[in-house]
């Protein structure tokens, strides 16, 4: 399907090989993808957007998002993989036609480009973004902990040279205020935002911020159980799912903090393969069976954000 880009589903693929790749899956499959921009990474690369779904008016949206910490690059994969999916099974598969007739994904494959190109070219374990502070000569923000909620309160530093720097100020980042953006422009329309990341195996539900359960906190238990269930049907990989501050640590400057305290009420993250023996240096021969269950994970939420 893809050609003559070097691109590979089954490969961790660099910025070059994913740009040519979003280029080709749109064009080769103009019934259900369209592109946009949504903004500009420090470094002057573009962030595109994949619209995923069978044209239709006033349709409901999930909002999925890849690659914010730079190393964990089997989420980008994922990102890839599920386009990929969408449009191969597409008419062949009940479940995923009813999801792209019915529904529109988002798909943002790579937020922080200048980072994951920095894993790339200069050292594997770069997390921030790749952008300048003042008065320091330390490089980078994290971008989750940039967002706009109880933002640096806790769990995040405000020392540019430390890993989980929350910035100058919320949406100091431009891949943080162009995500942000495009949420606030389209609110009307999404339903659930998804940001994929590595590793632990979690779903996380908000909120990290704070110890403070969100009001359908009971609705998103049994969603997040029955979610990490049917992903544990394909390869028995179990995940832990709960709300982030208790689930895996407190830290402030969240998407998916943010996104929920928006109105979004389905807001989660997942934390990919594996918990720890390879961590973000996950083989490539695990992106398949990693991809095909959280896959499953996926389908499972959106067919309830449609069914609710
Ligand atoms: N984990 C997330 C991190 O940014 C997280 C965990 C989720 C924090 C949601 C805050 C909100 O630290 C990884 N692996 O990046
Ligand atoms: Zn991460």
């Amino acid at each position: 399907q893809v050609r003559a880009t070097g691109h590979s589903y089954e490969k961790y693929n660099s910025w070059e090989k994913i740009e040519a790749w979003i280029q080709q899956v749109t064009a080769d499959n103009p019934e259900l993808i369209s592109q946009s921009v949504i903004g500009t990474t420090f470094e002057g690369r573009s962030m595109y957007l994949l619209k995923v779904g069978k044209a239709g008016s006033n349709k409901p949206a999930v909002f999925m998002d890849c690659g914010f910490h730079a190393r964990e690059w089997i989420s980008p994969a994922f990102c890839q993989w599920f386009v990929r999916e969408a449009v191969r099974t597409y008419g062949r598969e009940i479940h995923m036609t009813e999801l792209l007739d019915k529904l529109d994904f988002y798909i943002l494959p790579v937020v922080n480009i200048d980072g994951y190109v920095y894993t790339w070219t200069k050292s594997r374990m770069w997390r921030k973004t790749r952008s300048t502070n003042a008065g320091s000569s330390c490089i980078g923000t994290d971008p989750n902990r940039n967002f706009d909620a109880g933002w640096c309160e806790r769990g995040a530093s405000h020392n540019p040279c430390d890993d989980t720097y929350c910035g100058s100020a919320a949406e100091s980042e431009n891949e943080t205020r162009a995500l942000a953006d495009f949420i606030r422009r389209n609110l009307a329309s999404i339903k659930a935002y998804l940001t994929i990341h590595s590793y632990s195996q979690m779903m996380l539900y908000p909120y990290s911020y704070d110890y403070k359960l969100p009001e359908n906190n009971v609705e998103l238990n049994a969603l997040a159980k029955a979610t990490v269930k049917e992903l544990a049907t394909l390869h028995n990989t179990k995940y832990t799912y709960g709300p982030g501050a208790t689930t895996i640590y407190p830290a402030a400057g969240g998407s998916d903090d943010w996104a929920y305290d928006q109105g979004i009420k389905y807001s989660f993250t997942f934390e990919l393969r594996d918990k720890g023996r390879y961590g973000f240096a996950l083989p490539e021969s695990q992106i398949q069976a990693t991809c095909e269950e959280t896959l499953l994970a996926i389908k499972h939420v959106a067919r309830y954000v449609l069914e609710h």
